[in-house]
């Protein structure tokens, strides 16, 4: 098997270090996926270079131009669904059904941005004065630094990328180093389908040296990233120093609420959904579950029951329900966490360890894992931990549900399981995320709905929807006086 290569200045290149990483199988480590480059600064810098030629190129091609590309993207995107969800699933583990909807995802994407090219949309406004037009339009910034993690190798990416191509810039794309092969794919579909070649830049390597270094760039003045709140709190402040343009998505804490009046079964298959789906490796996980007095009891047997049968395993072969987390430090972090809860007074409900199943034993499996008991302000309660942990909460009523939810320094989805509509709408009025649910998990985000989250989930941006091209675009104002004489603005009609 050949090295991987990054994609620089318009050709297939090696890393200037000389160096790479292995990338293996999580379900399975004797399982070789490949070797990536451990890319140096002066990659980067060679990338950003070309990435300014590229730009150049790009903001004078016309949207509806670029529409076209990323409208090809899309199609080939549909085309090798397959195969893309196959190596996906085999660097990062997820069972292939949602390898599949992450590419999904990112073919939705990229059909929405290739019509996008179309709108675009300023305004025309009624100037203040006689025979003056005044309107505002979007221009493309210039390079933008995508860094991106590992939980949805197509998804998150192209929630990134096709916005900022869209809107003209020019990109250096650096993927987790959990999934340089998905990033590898989508730049070579990015290129077959047309894309200019020095529009964008794959540049492998370490988050602490490639991403950055892309984030200290001063001619990067674009930084989008998603990651942990921590890693998110250090390019802010860079970012904030340099005055770039900075869009983060970090932490969660999403709950799931099931009030006394819920469909039990309905909310039953949500949390599984949420709780375990992606092994819990996603922002949007339900990594708390807050259940009213009424049901409690017989909710949490249900759950146990049905967790318990959850089929640990690797993600390619049919009837697997939960991959491997991702890396050993992950199954680390998460056997931590179980401490904690232990230590913290939490009821073991199921899981805590590792599989004892012998054909496993090569993969970083770790049960589906309930806490009961768990204590609203606790740090399992508090803390993300990104993985099959969930923490169950009991509360009295509907106010108390609300508070709970609300009592974390995240705010990225919520969910609430009830027959009530006007408890519906006060939970979509007053939970504090980004995202609430009705009577589904807290996972299943559209790709043309603005994504995003609140408190320290977020910096105040959005992915998707129409709200991403914002961010990616700046607005920029004319005005066209045809009167023939100086009028002056707020004096002369006045
Ligand atoms: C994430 O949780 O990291 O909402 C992204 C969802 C997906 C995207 C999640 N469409 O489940």
């Amino acid at each position: 098997m050949s090295d991987f290569k990054n994609f620089i200045g318009g050709a297939w290149v090696a890393p200037s270090t000389g160096e790479y990483f292995e990338n293996r199988n999580p379900a399975d480590q004797r399982d070789l996926v490949g070797r990536f480059p451990a890319s140096g600064a002066a990659d980067v810098q060679r990338a950003v270079e070309s990435a300014k030629r590229g730009f150049e190129e790009w903001k004078r091609t016309p949207a509806p131009a670029r529409g076209d590309v990323l409208r090809r993207v899309g199609d080939l995107m549909a085309s090798r669904k397959e195969a893309l969800a196959d190596l996906m699933t085999r660097e990062m583990g997820k069972p292939l059904a949602e390898t599949r909807g992450d590419v999904q995802e990112g073919i939705d994407t990229a059909y929405y941005a290739a019509t996008e090219g179309r709108r675009l949309f300023g305004h025309t406004v009624p100037s203040e004065l006689r025979n003056k037009w005044a309107m505002s339009f979007r221009r493309p910034i210039g390079v933008a630094g995508l860094i991106t993690p590992f939980n949805f190798p197509m998804a998150i990416p192209t929630w990134k990328m096709f916005p900022a191509l869209l809107c003209g810039n020019s990109v250096v794309f650096k993927p987790a180093e959990d999934v340089p092969h998905a990033g590898h794919a989508l730049v070579e579909i990015l290129l077959e389908a047309g894309l200019p070649p020095e529009v964008i830049q794959l540049v492998h390597g370490m988050g602490e040296v490639v991403g950055k270094a892309l984030v200290d760039h001063a001619d990067v003045p674009l930084i989008s990233f998603t990651g942990s709140t921590e890693t998110g709190r250090l390019v802010g402040e860079t970012c904030g120093r340099m005055h770039k343009r900075l869009s983060l998505e970090m932490g969660g804490k999403n709950a799931q609420i099931v009030l006394d009046d819920a469909d039990l079964d309905l909310a039953l298959e949500g949390v599984l959904w949420g709780a375990f789906g992606t092994t819990g490796q996603r922002c949007t996980a339900t990594s708390r579950l807050i259940l009213q007095d009424g049901i409690h009891d017989q909710f949490v047997e249900r759950l146990v029951e049905r967790a318990r049968k959850l089929k640990l395993g690797d993600g390619r072969v049919a009837g697997t329900d939960v991959g491997p987390l991702v890396h050993e430090a992950s199954r680390a972090n998460v056997e931590r966490y179980v401490e904690i809860g232990r230590s913290e007074g939490a009821t073991l409900a199921c899981g805590g360890g590792r599989p004892s199943d012998a054909s496993l034993a090569n993969g970083f499996f770790f049960e589906p894992t309930i806490f009961t008991d768990v204590r609203a302000g606790s740090r399992l309660e508090q803390e993300e931990i990104f993985g099959p942990v969930l923490s169950v909460i009991r509360v009295r009523n509907a106010e108390e549900a609300f508070a709970v939810n609300n009592g974390v320094r995240y705010g990225l989805s919520s969910s609430v399981y009830t027959r009530d509509v006007t408890v519906a709408f006060r939970a979509m009025q007053d939970l504090d995320n980004g995202i609430t649910y009705v009577n589904a998990p807290t996972i299943g985000a559209e790709a043309h709905l603005p994504f995003g989250g609140v408190k320290e989930t977020g910096n105040g941006h959005r992915e998707g929807g129409w709200e991403v091209y914002e961010f990616y675009s700046e607005t920029k104002v004319g005005y066209v006086d045809y009167s023939g004489a100086l009028q002056r603005a707020q004096i002369d009609n006045y």
